[in-house]
């Protein structure tokens, strides 16, 4: 049978496979239309929605999804599955795993590898790959919510009443009485609009991974997480890239480390426009964007370039949920949900509305976050658990060039919180053994542990600047989390030759002075 046959066959057996069941139904006092009974609604189907959801109905309640995707400014829009599946972790990892490629394709040479002397890179072959996969990604979640028995709407929900959802979609507005509501509407980016031309001619990680045509010269605008990340990627594709900084490089993790990070990717290719912000984005009539800038000292510069890509920071998207009319309360700033009542970390002010992920007032924005909060929440309103979510120790990483990844506080934190006296800050400078035949710089590769001075030593914090930090932290907070001390991590024996060895076999406090190069075996 042919491909495009077979498809068809799938597609009109899943259609019927993913018809939504009949449920109970009530009388709406808000229009003459039924109104459905649930024991959860939950708004917004993203990693923290879909996990809690899905934990919920697997407990045996009847659960409903809404889900609804506003077009970002340039019109990009996508599927189920919230920001990290669709204009955030995946395809970001993805593009930053392309980057790693191209650069893995150079260094081959050294290693005897016959690569000709100029190699394409396609942005349409990557974006189209990229894409597949999250569509396939979006189709899974759809499957899942289906065999685990969640009703999915695709529809925009805002709350009436403290047990009355409204449900916007294609097909008019549905009312949902609820016992409980958990939102989980993410955030999304915001923009600088005292930037003119910035909403028309800017775009933002809401579309960048879904550009029809290459970006091509690009000026990144932020100096943090997503900001970094898109730069290092859009470099290690070949883009000319430079990023504008208006203060310090990744607010709140350890500057140390930020800098290297900032020096290794300037040594990359990727340019930096210090201590300035944008004034204006005007469109030429060649159609690239002629950018005006000021910097600290007051002047003003003009540079013309492809794309302009925001990074700004995100916002919570709460504005149309109706949240404050019922009693729920906001952060005035963030304009998230101010959790931790009643002496549960997902509870807002009113009893049987919680927020979980992104929404969720002074909470990290991780995916993983997001979706044990979602966890851990259904088994506390329907299993009898009492487990609270754990916000501390919580590990990241930064997908740049060389990857940052860390767990626990950085050294200003800890200097801030225990003073320079009572903590003791080992660390190394090493050589991973894959730059040594392709002769490449490891300056920037770093390590920091910080601990409290005092016996036992427990480990206040790991930093690690290096080829694949992401999967060596994973295991190093599990260890942190279970109370590690130095003597404890020094007494492991390394596996060697690794870059996380470095880790086990550090030793020179900084207080020392001594030169903290790491010699090798
Ligand atoms: P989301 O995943 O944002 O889901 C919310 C959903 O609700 C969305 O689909 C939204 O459209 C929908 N919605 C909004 N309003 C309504 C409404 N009124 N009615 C119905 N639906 C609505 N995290 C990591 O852990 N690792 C990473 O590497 C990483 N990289 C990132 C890279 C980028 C570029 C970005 C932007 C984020 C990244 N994150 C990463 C963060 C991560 O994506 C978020 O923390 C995570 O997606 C938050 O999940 P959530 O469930 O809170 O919200
Ligand atoms: P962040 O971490 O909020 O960082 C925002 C960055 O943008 C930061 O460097 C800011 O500089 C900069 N910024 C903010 N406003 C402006 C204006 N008006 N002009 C120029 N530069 C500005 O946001 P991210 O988007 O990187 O990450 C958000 C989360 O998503 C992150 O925690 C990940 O978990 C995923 P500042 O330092 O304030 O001077």
């Amino acid at each position: 049978m042919a491909a495009p046959m077979r498809r068809w066959i799938v597609r009109k057996l899943m259609s019927r496979f993913l018809k939504r069941p009949k449920l109970d139904q009530i009388h709406c006092c808000y229009c003459n239309t039924a109104k459905k009974r649930y024991d959860l609604v939950v708004i917004g189907g993203g990693s923290g929605g879909l996990a809690c959801a899905k934990e919920a109905a697997e407990l045996g309640k009847k659960v409903v999804v809404l889900d609804y995707v506003a077009p970002s400014t340039q019109g990009t829009k996508w599927g189920l599955g919230g920001t990290c599946v669709n204009v955030g972790c995946i395809p970001k990892k993805l593009m930053h795993q392309a980057a790693l490629l191209g650069q893995a394709i150079e260094q081959s040479r050294a290693f005897g590898w016959n690569v000709p002397p100029e190699v394409q890179h396609s942005w349409e072959t990557m974006c189209t790959a990229v894409q597949g996969h999250v569509k396939s990604l979006n189709w899974g979640h759809r499957v899942q919510l289906q065999s685990k028995k969640v009703d999915y709407l695709n529809a925009q929900g805002s709350l009436v009443d403290q047990h009355t959802v409204k449900a916007v979609h294609g097909k008019g507005e549905e009312y949902l009485e609820t016992d409980n509501i958990v939102v989980a509407v993410g955030g999304r980016p915001r923009l600088p609009f005292e930037v003119s031309g910035v909403l028309q001619h800017a775009i933002t990680s809401d579309d960048i991974f879904w550009m029809k045509k290459s970006p091509g010269k690009t000026l990144v605008v932020g100096a943090s997480y997503i900001a970094l990340e898109c730069a290092g990627f859009l470099t290690g594709l070949g883009f000319d890239t430079t990023v504008m900084v208006r203060s310090i490089f990744l607010r709140n993790f350890d500057q140390q480390l930020a800098n290297l990070l900032a020096d290794y990717m300037e040594n990359e290719g990727t340019r930096f426009i210090k201590q300035s912000i944008p004034i204006s984005i005007d469109k030429l009539s060649s159609g690239q964007l002629n950018v005006t800038y000021r910097d600290s000292t007051g002047t003003t510069h003009e540079e013309v370039f492809d794309t302009v890509l925001i990074a700004t920071g995100r916002k919570a998207e709460t504005g149309k949920l109706g949240l404050e009319n019922i009693g729920v309360s906001l952060d005035a700033e963030s304009s998230k949900v101010i959790g931790g009542h009643g002496g549960d970390t997902e509870r807002s002010t009113v009893q049987h509305i919680y927020a979980v992920g992104d929404v969720l007032h002074g909470r990290p924005e991780l995916t993983p976050v997001a979706i044990k909060a979602g966890k851990l929440l259904a088994h506390r309103l329907y299993n009898g658990s009492t487990m609270q979510m754990n916000y501390e120790q919580i590990a990241t990483t930064i997908f740049t060039p060389l990857e940052y990844g860390c767990v626990g506080i950085s050294e200003e934190t800890a200097v801030e919180k225990h003073g320079e006296d009572n903590i003791e800050v080992y660390h190394a400078f090493y050589r991973p053994l894959e730059f040594t035949v392709p002769n490449k710089d490891s300056s920037q590769c770093y390590i920091k542990v910080i601990c409290e001075r005092e016996h036992p030593s427990k480990i206040l914090g790991l930093h690690l600047l290096g080829p694949n930090a992401g999967e060596i932290i994973q295991g190093f907070a599990v260890a942190i989390k279970a109370g590690l001390d130095y003597s404890t991590l020094v007494s492991t024996v390394a596996i060697h030759p690794t870059c996380a060895e470095e880790i086990v076999k550090i030793h020179i406090t900084k207080r020392s002075g001594l030169d903290p190069t790491s010699t090798g075996c």
